[in-house]
Parts: C-alpha cells; sequence; structure tokens
C-alpha cells in the first residue's frame, strides 16, 4: 500500500466563468499521489448554505478570495498535516472542528471544499484508479441521466425573465451519449427559433440562450417548440424540466412574477406550476416555491408529486438532516446535490445517502460559478446519483463535464448501464 498520508497542501487563486476569483487547492501525499480541485460559486443560494469567504472591499468586487487561500495554506495546511487522505471522514471533520461555525463562515466554504475535493482526488489518485470507480469501489453504477438548460433566466440572465432554468431531460434516450445528442439537436433547434424571431442575443451564465421573452410562458412555448423542431415528440423522448428558484423572488407566502407583472399567494404559484405541468411536457420541478415555505413544498408535492419529480435546492442546501425532514413530511420527491452548499465530501455523501434511503431522486449539481473542475461527474456516478445537472450545452465550464460523463460512459463498454427514465423520483 502506497503512504497515503498528506505531505503538503497549496491552496491558490484561480478564476471562475464569471471572471470572478475562486480557490484550487493542491494536496499532495507521501507516495508522491496528488490531487487537485477548485470551487464553484452560485448565484441564487439558499440561505442555509456553506458560505464562501470573499474578501469585501472595492477590490474585484469584494469577489477576492485572498483569505480563504490564506486559510487553505496556514490553518488547514497545518491541521491536515500527516492525516490519512484515504479518511476523509476524519480529514472533513477536522475542518469543520477547525473552523468551528455552523456556516463555515471563518475559513470559508470556498476553502474547505476545494481542500475537501483535493484531498478526495488525492486518494483516488493513491489508490491508481478514477475517482468515480474509487468512489464505487464494486458496487454497479449508472451513467446518470442528465439534466441540460436550454434557456437561462433568473440570478443567471440579469432577471430577464423569472423562472431561472428552462431545461430538458431525455428520458427516452438509450444512453448518456444518445441523450447528449438529442439535447444538442433541441439547443441547435431554439438557437435558429431565438435568430428567426430576432431574440437572439447570446447566452446566460450556465450557457443557455438569452431569454428575451415577453413572458414565462413564452420561454416555454418557445421550448416546446424546439423540441419539435429538433424532431421529438414532447414528453415521451425529451420533457421539460424547470429550476424555479422560487426563493429569489417569493418570501413570507408572496411572489411577485416582474415579467408577468404579477404577485401570487403560495395557493396562485401552486395553481400556475399546476397549470404549467398541464400544458406542458414537464417532468422535474426544481424550488417551485420559496426555501421557507416548507407547507407549500408539501402542498405541490401532494398535488403533482406522482407525476412531475419535485426537487429542494435552497430548500434542503445538501444537508441530510433536512433531507430527512422532507422525506418524514413529504415535502419533495428529490433533492439537489451541491458539495459547495455542504461545505465537505463527508456532509455531500451523507445527504445523497438521506436521499436515497428516502427514496427520492438524487441529482448531483453545478453551479452558476463553474470552471474546469470535473469532480461532481465523477461523484455523480461513483455514488450512483441517477442524474446530473450542469447548465447548459455550451461554455467549456459545462462541457468539459458532459465530455467527461461521455468518456467514462466509453470506459465502462458494454457494462454501462444508463440511469434514464427510472432515475426520476415521482410520489409513491
Ligand atoms: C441552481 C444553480 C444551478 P446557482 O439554482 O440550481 O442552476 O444555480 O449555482 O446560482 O445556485
Ligand atoms: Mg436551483
Amino acid at each position: 500500500m502506497s503512504d497515503t498520508r498528506i505531505a503538503d497542501i497549496k491552496g491558490r487563486r484561480v478564476w471562475d466563468s464569471r471572471g470572478r476569483p475562486t480557490v484550487e487547492v493542491d494536496v499532495r501525499l507521501k507516495s508522491g499521489a496528488s490531487g487537485r480541485a477548485i470551487a464553484p460559486a452560485g448565484a441564487s443560494m439558499g440561505s442555509g448554505e456553506a458560505v464562501d469567504l470573499r474578501d469585501g472591499g472595492a477590490k474585484l468586487g469584494g469577489y477576492d478570495v485572498g483569505r480563504a487561500v490564506n486559510a487553505v495554506n496556514s490553518e488547514i495546511a497545518v491541521a491536515l498535516a500527516s492525516m490519512d487522505a484515504a479518511d476523509q471522514a476524519a480529514i472533513d471533520q477536522a475542518m469543520i472542528a477547525l473552523d468551528g461555525t455552523a456556516n463555515k463562515g471563518r475559513l470559508g466554504g470556498n476553502a474547505i471544499v476545494a481542500t475537501s475535493m483535493a484531498v478526495l482526488h488525492a486518494a483516488a489518485a493513491a489508490s491508481g484508479v478514477p475517482l468515480w470507480q474509487h468512489l464505487a469501489q464494486d458496487r454497479k453504477v449508472r451513467i446518470p441521466l442528465p439534466e441540460i438548460q436550454i434557456f437561462g433566466g433568473g440570478a443567471h440572465a440579469a432577471r430577464r425573465v423569472d423562472i431561472q432554468d428552462f431545461m430538458v431531460m431525455c428520458p427516452g434516450a438509450a444512453s448518456f451519449a444518445q441523450a447528449l445528442e438529442w439535447t444538442a439537436e433541441v439547443y441547435l433547434a431554439a438557437g435558429h427559433i431565438m435568430k428567426q424571431a430576432g431574440k437572439l442575443q447570446g447566452v446566460a451564465d450556465e450557457g443557455g440562450y438569452w431569454p428575451a421573452f415577453r413572458s414565462n410562458e413564452e420561454a416555454l412555448d418557445t421550448l416546446v417548440a424546439s423540441i419539435l423542431k429538433a424532431g421529438f415528440k414532447g414528453g415521451d423522448d425529451v420533457a421539460i424540466s424547470l429550476d424555479v428558484a422560487a426563493s429569489e423572488f417569493g418570501k413570507n407566502g408572496t411572489y411577485t412574477l416582474a415579467l408577468d407583472d404579477r404577485k401570487l399567494d403560495t395557493g396562485a404559484m401552486i395553481d400556475m406550476l399546476g397549470r404549467w405541468c398541464e400544458a406542458y411536457p414537464i417532468i422535474s420541478i426544481e424550488d417551485p416555491v420559496a426555501e421557507d415555505d416548507a407547507e407549500g413544498f408539501a402542498a405541490f408535492t401532494r398535488a403533482y408529486g406522482d407525476r412531475c419529480q419535485v426537487i429542494g435546492d435552497d430548500f434542503l442546501v445538501t444537508n441530510a438532516a433536512r433531507v430527512g425532514k422532507a422525506a418524514a413530511d413529504g415535502a419533495t420527491t428529490a433533492v439537489l446535490i451541491k458539495p459547495n452548499q455542504a461545505g465537505t465530501i463527508t456532509e455531500t455523501r451523507a445527504a445523497l445517502d438521506a436521499g436515497k434511503a428516502a427514496g427520492f431522486g438524487t441529482i448531483v449539481s453545478a453551479r452558476s460559478g463553474e470552471t474546469e473542475d470535473v469532480t461532481i461527474v465523477h461523484l455523480s456516478i461513483g455514488w450512483d446519483a441517477g442524474q446530473l445537472k450542469v447548465g447548459s450545452f455550451s461554455r467549456s465550464e459545462r462541457m468539459a463535464k458532459w465530455n467527461e460523463c461521455l468518456r467514462i460512459e466509453e470506459t465502462l463498454g458494454r457494462d454501462t448501464v444508463f440511469a434514464g427514465r427510472g432515475a426520476l423520483g415521482f410520489r409513491r
């Protein structure tokens, strides 16, 4: 066995897909094996997330990460020196204890998650297998069903439309490669439609077309038109998935749809989404109501959760206890899993396990601020999450992840099982 004790940890400032600073960490083990990871960053964030440590002030809009990088190179490097990288739980626990806050705000969720993921990569490198395989051990894994954005919105497009992500999923595809090919056709068709309508205005933060629409419904109509133009039957082959990200425009039971110039209470919000579920081939809705509206979540899930996956993101913030409570309350049927919401690999895994124990759909997800880091693809496969959300079908921080998943599917060859439709979580 190689020596998996940590020899050296180095943090540095690199840059993310929004041109903002973020934290990269290199971990080197005594055996010489090494791992690297970069912290992503959200724009629409749950209030219960681990928080990034930013320097504030005027420089770089306050987004600089000098203090977080410094935390990696001083306190964290000292605390983890000579610890065993193969014992991820002990590594993560040491950082949690060292930070000492409930939201990881002292050392920074960005410093901690980048270190936690880099340690995991180093342990995988020491074992001589790809990360997904290191995580899966001998268990069977599936290649995830991808959830891919066609139009961006909400906080990722200057709130040009209220709804954040207009996405497609391909439950009828036979493989991940086929799901990507079908999505590429839909993305292409959407571009043609936008161009013809004189609405092609570039892309939003995650690579989906800029949502130059007059109403939220026009975005849905255009998405359906794109699916049909690409030659697919809406619903069976290619279906619609939405991230409403309702916490961005709703609080205390009032939702303000700026584009549609309407204010809705929780009941009206649920009715509107319900009408959309009837009128459009929607199979998944994330954060249909705000994070402070647990009863709204349960009401929506009771009404539509048998035919539409109901995902908690800002509501559950990759927290095992919250996932357990949502399961007990029937508040969602699925959970979004984002490592930097939890702050460590161990806590991320615990949230995913809680979701699986509840029979939920589990979706490993990127953030709107991303990089070339492809760790989440390996987590999704190695932990057999079944679903993967990465943003759209353009911009290399997104394509790097889709392409990594393609390579792994190819590696598996005949043994490949594509999660497909069966990965979706519905109310039972
Ligand atoms: C989300 C993510 C990705 P952000 O809300 O699910 O779409 O956005 O990273 O800004 O939270
Ligand atoms: Mg979300």
